[in-house]
C-alpha cells in the first residue's frame, strides 16, 4: 500500500499552552488534526467555566486564517470545584471532560486532587450527566517507584473511583504499561484508553542507555520494552476502547535542557507519519483510522469527521525544531527516518 485515505483525524488528549507557545505550536495540531481535547494544565489552571470559555476564545483567536480547528475544552477537577458550574459547562456544550490529576502528578499539577472523596459529588454528577472524566493515572507517593507509578494507580485510585461511582465514564489517559492495556480489556465501554505516539516508539532504554536523552523525558515515563510493545499491539488491535492522544507537551529547550528539565515530548508535527508507519509495521494500517478517527469520536459520541486526510509513502519534511517567541522547541525525534507523508 502507497497511499491511504482516512477520516480526518482528531487528538484526544493536547497541551497547547498559551501566548507565544500557543501561537507557534496550534498550526501544527490544525494541520492535521479536526478536534483536540485541550488539557487545562495552564498556570493557574483552567478550573471554572467562565476559565474554559475564555481560553476557547484564546484559542480561536490564535488559528491562523483559513485553518478549521475546533478545540474540546476540559476543566482541571479541583477539590473546591462546583458540581453545578461542572454541570453548565456541560449542558452549554462547552466542555467535553473534567481532567483528573493527582496533586503533583506532572507539569503544572500542583493544584490536583489529593483528597479523591472530596470530589465524589461532582464524580456522581458526571456519571448522571454522562460527562468524560479524564485521568492522568500515576500516584505521587514517593515510596512508589516511577516506574511502577501508574500500576499502583490502577489498582489503589482508579478501580475504587469507577467502583463508587459506577457509570462515570472514564478514559486512562496516555497508557503506559501491559497492566493498563490489560485493565481496560477487562471493562466494558464506560472505559476508553488513549496512546500516544511517543509510547508506541520509545521504552525507558531511549532516555537512559547511552546518555541522559532529556527530549524523550515525558510522564508516564516510558517503560520496559514489554509494554511498549502491549501498547502498540493494543494501539494496532482495532479495538474500539484504545485511541489515539498524542499528549503532545510542547517546553522551550531551555526548559527541558536543566538539571531538572520539564516532562514532555512535542510530538504534533510528526504523530501522523510517525502512526502510519507503527500500522504498517504491525501490518495493521487498516486499523489506523479506527485509532486516529473514530473510536475516539465514538467513545465521546461525537460524529466522525466528514473530510479526509490522505497519507502517501513518501518521506516527509519534519522540521527539526519550531520556533517560538519563548525560544525554539525540538519535535520528538523517533530515530529513524520516517516513510509516510500527510498529503
Ligand atoms: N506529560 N508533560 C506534560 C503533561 C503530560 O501528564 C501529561 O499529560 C506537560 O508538560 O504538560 C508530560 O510529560
Ligand atoms: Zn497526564
Ligand atoms: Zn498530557
Amino acid at each position: 500500500m502507497t497511499t491511504l485515505t482516512i477520516a480526518r483525524p482528531d487528538d484526544w488528549h493536547l497541551h497547547l499552552r498559551d501566548g507565544a507557545m500557543m501561537q507557534a505550536v496550534l498550526p501544527h495540531s490544525a494541520r492535521d488534526f479536526a478536534r483536540a481535547i485541550i488539557m487545562p494544565n495552564l498556570v493557574p489552571p483552567v478550573v471554572t467555566s467562565a476559565q474554559a470559555a475564555a481560553y476557547r476564545d484564546r484559542i480561536m483567536a490564535a488559528l491562523p486564517e483559513g485553518m478549521d480547528f475546533t478545540p474540546l475544552m476540559t476543566l482541571y477537577l479541583t477539590e473546591d470545584t462546583d458540581p453545578d458550574d461542572v454541570a453548565a459547562a456541560h449542558a452549554s456544550g462547552l466542555v467535553k471532560a473534567v481532567k483528573l490529576y493527582p496533586a503533583g502528578a506532572t507539569t503544572n499539577s500542583a493544584s490536583g486532587v489529593a483528597n479523591f472523596d472530596k470530589v465524589r459529588p461532582t464524580l456522581d454528577r458526571m456519571a448522571a450527566i454522562g460527562l468524560p472524566l479524564c485521568v492522568h493515572g500515576e500516584v505521587t507517593d514517593h515510596d512508589v517507584d516511577i516506574f511502577d507509578r501508574e500500576a499502583v494507580f490502577i489498582d489503589r485510585v482508579l478501580d475504587p473511583i469507577r467502583r463508587a461511582t459506577p457509570g462515570l465514564r472514564v478514559v486512562m489517559e496516555h497508557i503506559t504499561t501491559r497492566n493498563a492495556v490489560d485493565y481496560a480489556r477487562a471493562q466494558g465501554d464506560t472505559l476508553g484508553a488513549t496512546i500516544t505516539t511517543h509510547h508506541l516508539v520509545i521504552n525507558r532504554n531511549h532516555i537512559l542507555a547511552g546518555g541522559i536523552k532529556p527530549h524523550y523525558y515525558c510522564l508516564p515515563v516510558a517503560k520496559r520494552e514489554e509494554h511498549r510493545l502491549a501498547l502498540r499491539a493494543a494501539a494496532t488491535s482495532g479495538e474500539g476502547r484504545f485511541f489515539l492522544g498524542t499528549d503532545s507537551a510542547p517546553h522551550t529547550d531551555a526548559n527541558k535542557l536543566l538539571p531538572c528539565g520539564c516532562a514532555g515530548c512535542f510530538t504534533a508535527p510528526n504523530t501522523m507519519p510517525i502512526l502510519a508507519q507503527v500500522f504498517e509495521e504491525e501490518d495493521a494500517l487498516t486499523h489506523l483510522e479506527g485509532f486516529t478517527s473514530r473510536n475516539g469520536p465514538a467513545f465521546y459520541g461525537l460524529p466522525v469527521n466528514t473530510d479526509t486526510m490522505t497519507l502517501t509513502k513518501t518521506p516527509p519534511q519534519v522540521p527539526s525544531h519550531v520556533e517560538t517567541d519563548d525560544g525554539p522547541v525540538t519535535v520528538f525525534d523517533p530515530g529513524y527516518p520516517l516513510l509516510w507523508s500527510v498529503t
